[in-house]
């Protein structure tokens, strides 16, 4: 996998670059819509690619793990194969899903336990296996086997779940060296950086990853609850100290607004669930601000959904005709809502790296950001 910079912005982290995989090439910044049982939910392959414009998705090992299982995977060839999708796939290691399963899961320094969520039954998985799972996926990149920290841990608590994160990125660096890919492409291993809210221990657990030759790293532990200024301050410490010639890839994050502050600072890659889940409950994010299109005020706004907008869906539907659907409860209101927020946030960042090749992200960002709070 290769990481070229085609730019460093002025007065400013950002920085446009290109990604190569064995599945194609991504411009950076770059949002990955979740797809975590191995489809971005009701959106068709066609406009994800097409109308949308994702260049890579999101898996998650632990739902995959679950349901289908691995040997239905295997026997598909791989997730490309089984979902259609021939573009870059990134798998997140199972590490965040698990942590979110609070009373059913437990930590040991081999893995974690836990409860699947579908069946009650029991799983353990280890830095090993998550690698080994994440081969059969065949994810072009693999995420490390980490401990999320929670955003309100004490520094004890932090500092202690840092040092398991880094026991286990040394034990998936092991398995990745010990094991192959299965299906002929190349598969890079990104380590994850935890350390709370405590610059200390981000400057450690930075770093630490940076010992390992890795195609791209990964900062965790941010936007679980912690102030939106401390996510911020622990990416004005990490990286600075990461290598310039590697991609950045913020998990889990975020609002349109967060996502820039997070390029401003040198981040360049993003995944996050909102723009589908919360458009399923009829949120649309636009470049003027946020709908609520359950709101009574669009019950008779006959205006398409987004006259800005790049997908079709923006233009073939009203913004009356999409509430009715979303207050009905139809799947197409949720499909609408999806796709409408997905190419948003996909010309959000196309947008940003244009600004950052034309030398004019920092002003750019700076007018967008007031927008793109406001509620409409
Ligand atoms: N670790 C992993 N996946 C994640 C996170 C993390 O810390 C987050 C935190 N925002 C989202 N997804 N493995």
């Amino acid at each position: 996998m290769d990481f070229t910079l085609k730019h460093q912005a002025v007065n400013s982290e950002a920085r446009a670059g290109l990604l190569q995989t064995g599945h194609g090439a991504i411009e950076t910044p770059i949002f990955m819509p979740v797809g975590t049982a191995g489809s971005v939910k009701g959106i068709h392959k066609k406009d994800l690619k097409e109308d949308i414009g994702a260049q890579i998705i999101l898996g998650n090992t632990y739902h995959l793990y679950l349901r289908p299982g691995m040997d239905i995977i295997e026997r598909a060839g791989g997730l490309h194969k089984f979902n259609g999708w021939d573009g870059p796939i990134l798998t997140d290691s199972g590490g965040y899903q698990v942590f979110s399963l609070g009373d059913i899961r437990k930590l040991t320094e081999e893995g974690a336990r836990f409860q699947s969520h579908i069946d009650g039954s029991y799983h353990l998985f280890t830095p090993e296996s998550v690698i080994d799972v994440q081969r059969k996926i065949g994810a072009d990149i693999i995420m490390a086997f980490d401990e999320c920290t929670p955003g309100d841990a004490e520094y004890s608590y932090a500092k202690k779940s840092l040092e398991l994160t880094q026991r286990w990125l040394d034990r998936c660096v092991i398995q990745m060296d010990k094991t192959k890919p299965l299906y002929g492409h190349n598969q890079s291993l990104f380590p994850i950086i935890q350390g709370g809210v405590y610059p200390d221990l981000r400057e450690a657990a930075a770093k630490h990853v940076t010992t390992i030759p890795s195609d791209g790293y990964a900062i965790g532990g941010l936007s679980v609850g912690e102030p939106e200024a401390d996510m911020y301050a622990m990416i004005e410490v990490v990286n600075p100290i990461l290598p310039k010639n590697k991609p950045r890839y913020l998990m889990g994050v975020g609002t349109p607004v967060n996502i820039l502050e997070a390029i401003d600072r040198g981040v360049d890659m993003f995944d996050c669930v909102m723009p589908t889940r919360n458009g399923r409950n009829g949120m649309l994010f636009t470049q003027e601000g946020i709908i609520n299109i359950r709101n009574k005020k669009w019950a008779d706004d006959f205006s398409p959904v987004d006259p800005n907008g790049t997908s079709f869906v923006d233009h073939q539907y009203s913004r009356a005709f999409l509430r009715h659907l979303v207050i009905s409860n139809e799947m197409l209101g949720a499909q609408i809502a999806s796709q409408h927020n997905l190419a948003f946030y996909l010309w959000l960042v196309k947008e940003a790296r244009r600004q950052i090749l034309a030398d004019n992200f920092k002003s750019w960002k700076e007018m967008m950001v007031k927008k793109l709070a406001r509620r409409l």
